[in-house]
């Protein structure tokens, strides 16, 4: 078999998948072909999120797509994997808000919800009825949420809670958001919903990165949050971390689908542009600089389809998907990098993928753990030693 170096699929991983995973991926690749890639440079450019594609994305089943029960599909964590490689071909805020959605959302509420809470909200957001919002990062650091400020006090069998969330995805859009505060007893999880008196969202703009995705700004002003509505099977900063653990999983994945976008657009640039008298592949250095775009997005194919193989076995480490995102985002980074600059002047315009990506990934090896963060959890599993 001749290897594909189109999509690319170098190593025949399509092979690996099952007939539901391939499904599945080629179905969420149609819906990016041919109802995100034709409006997302426009969104992007005019800073707007598509919510018109919401409803889309749910008809298709994307959100708790991996959950066995409250209508989800029940797929596989590498079926999972493909959703958000292909939705992160189309645009990182795309992902995103699937990743928010399903990942920190719908997955602390399955988790450490109670019955009445899951039946409340786990349907809803399924089908895309609710849309919910992840609160951990504040104002003043969200590497170290450890020393999180925003607090919650036990009053009269209520909570109160007092602080502020910081660059929150889907903030102002959410119909309930996941907040995480400090109590008397460590971390808590409280589901605070729109309207709450004490509860307020603003919009982040000016930001240069994730355009098509809405950003904002949480407050809690003796904002009162009833038992009912804390997580009770989350006790600790643990909780809020298992949840990032399922999210990077996804962007470990995703940054494949960027990467690949920005690849393929080099690819075909290079085989049409002419200079000197012969299309740019006949360049040694242009070959060079696409073998190496190849070598990366297929050693990340390659650690991606592991990890969701351990995901799947219940075999996954938190350290590992830490590797992963870290080695996924900055192999599509450093690509997206390398295809804006073959595209030339060209390359500067957000009518090419690369430089959308390119800006779009400054946001993602930023969130869920800087690329510092995940090194020095890499480094204190090889150690045994914390140098945070
Ligand atoms: P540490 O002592 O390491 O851990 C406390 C407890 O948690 C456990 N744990 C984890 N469990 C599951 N998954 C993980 N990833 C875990 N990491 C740690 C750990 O075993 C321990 O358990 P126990 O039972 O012993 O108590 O805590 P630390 O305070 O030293 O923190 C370590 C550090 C720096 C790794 C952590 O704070 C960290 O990951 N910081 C980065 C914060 C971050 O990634 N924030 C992301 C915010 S959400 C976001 O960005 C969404 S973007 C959304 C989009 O896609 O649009
Ligand atoms: P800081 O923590 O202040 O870090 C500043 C710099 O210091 C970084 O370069 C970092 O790598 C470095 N650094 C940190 N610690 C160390 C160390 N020990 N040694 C050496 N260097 C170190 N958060 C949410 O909770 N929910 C969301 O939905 C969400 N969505 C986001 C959407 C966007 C578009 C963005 C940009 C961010 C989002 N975030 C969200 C926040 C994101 O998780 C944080 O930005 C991220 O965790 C880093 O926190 P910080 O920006 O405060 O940087």
């Amino acid at each position: 078999m001749t290897p594909d170096t189109r999509t690319p699929d170098f190593l025949e991983l399509d092979g690996l998948l099952t007939d539901d995973e391939r499904h599945v991926r080629d179905a969420v690749g149609r819906f990016v072909d041919e109802r995100v890639l034709p409006i997302i440079a426009d969104c992007f450019e005019h800073e707007r999120f598509p919510t018109e594609l919401v409803s889309e994305m749910a008809a298709l089943g994307l959100f708790g797509p991996t959950f066995k029960d409250y209508g989800c599909a029940g797929l596989s964590n590498i079926a999972y994997g493909l959703i958000m490689q292909e939705l992160e071909r189309g645009d990182s805020g795309l992902r995103s808000f699937a990743s928010v959605q399903s990942g920190l959302v719908m997955y602390p509420i399955h988790r450490y919800g109670s019955a009445e809470q899951k039946e409340r909200w786990l349907p809803a957001l399924a089908r895309a009825e609710k849309v919910g919002c992840f609160g951990l990062t504040e104002p003043d650091g969200g590497s170290d949420p450890g020393t999180m400020k925003t607090h919650a006090r036990k009053s009269a069998g209520d909570w109160v809670l007092n602080g502020a969330k910081m660059w929150i995805t889907n903030g102002t859009v959410a119909d309930v958001a996941v907040v995480w505060a400090r109590t008397d007893d460590g971390v808590r999880g409280f589901l605070v919903e729109k309207g709450t008196p004490g509860y307020t969202a603003r919009d982040i703009h000016h930001k240069f990165s994730l355009r098509a995705s809405v950003t904002s700004e949480l407050f809690f002003d003796d904002c009162r949050v009833p038992e009912r509505n804390r997580l009770p099977e989350a006790a600790g900063l643990s909780a809020p971390l298992s949840c990032l653990t399922q999210a990077r999983y996804g962007i470990a994945w995703g940054a494949i689908g960027a990467a690949q976008a920005c690849y393929r657009e080099a690819l075909t640039f290079a085989e049409q542009r002419t200079l000197f008298g012969q299309t740019l592949i006949h360049k040694q250095i242009i070959q060079q600089r696409l073998a190496d775009m190849l070598r990366r997005i297929t050693t990340a194919q390659l650690l991606a389809w592991q990890l969701g193989r351990l995901k799947d076995q219940d075999r996954m480490h938190h350290t590992q998907v830490s590797l992963a995102k870290w080695n996924n985002v900055r192999m599509a980074l450093d690509v997206a990098r390398e295809a804006r600059d073959l595209l030339g002047a060209g390359g500067i315009s957000v009518e090419q993928v690369p430089v959308r990506h390119m800006l779009n990934l400054e946001s993602v090896i930023t969130y869920e753990g800087t690329e510092t963060i995940h090194q020095l959890i890499v480094g204190r599993q090889i150690t045994g030693v914390e140098a945070f």
